[in-house]
């Protein structure tokens, strides 16, 4: 199996649902992922290992999913030079602004690029990792993500309104 080169890391196992959808957009592009509950407040040596260990194990990008008091990304681009992209995951009470608001008002100086709450937001950060990856020279990514977004290009297309 190659080596992962996204690590996809959430703060519970109820982010799974929204986050599967950063894992199967990752899988559909050919791109080697790993994904793990890694939360900031329930396991935060693990976080801290997680992140500090992670551009050593080869990864290049790391997407990020926490709903709430969302500190996992902000965190983890604290502990890493690896850009971190943060998935605000919609939570009950609040429907998820708690957690955008959370992920995206970082104070300057520790950067995370930030999403749209839920599936939406799982999806485009894991065409983002993948934009990373074919910028930063890995052409069969480039192939796969130029492939992806001419095939939507046709389907919208060719799509008929009943
Ligand atoms: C956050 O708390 C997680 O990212 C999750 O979105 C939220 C609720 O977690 P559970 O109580 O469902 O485990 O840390």
């Amino acid at each position: 199996m190659a080596k992962p080169l996204v690590g996809i890391i959430m703060g519970s196992t109820s982010d799974w649902s929204t986050m599967e959808h950063a894992a199967q957009t990752l899988k559909a592009l050919g791109i080697a992922a790993e994904h793990h509950v890694v939360s900031a407040h329930r396991t935060p040596d693990k976080m801290y290992d997680y992140a500090k260990t992670a551009e050593k194990r080869g990864l290049k990008v790391i997407i990020a999913g926490a709903g709430g008091a969302a500190h996992l990304p902000g965190m983890t681009a604290a502990l890493t030079p690896l850009p971190v992209l943060g998935v605000p995951v919609e939570s009950h009470t609040l429907k998820g602004v708690d957690s955008l608001y959370s992920i995206v008002q970082m104070p300057g100086g520790i950067p995370v690029a930030t999403f749209a709450i839920g599936k939406a937001g799982a999806i485009n950060a894991a065409l983002f990792a993948a934009a990373i990856l074919a910028t930063g020279g890995d052409k069969k990514v480039k192939k796969a993500l130029d492939a992806f977004r001419a095939e939507q290009t046709s389907k919208v297309l060719a799509a008929k309104l009943p």
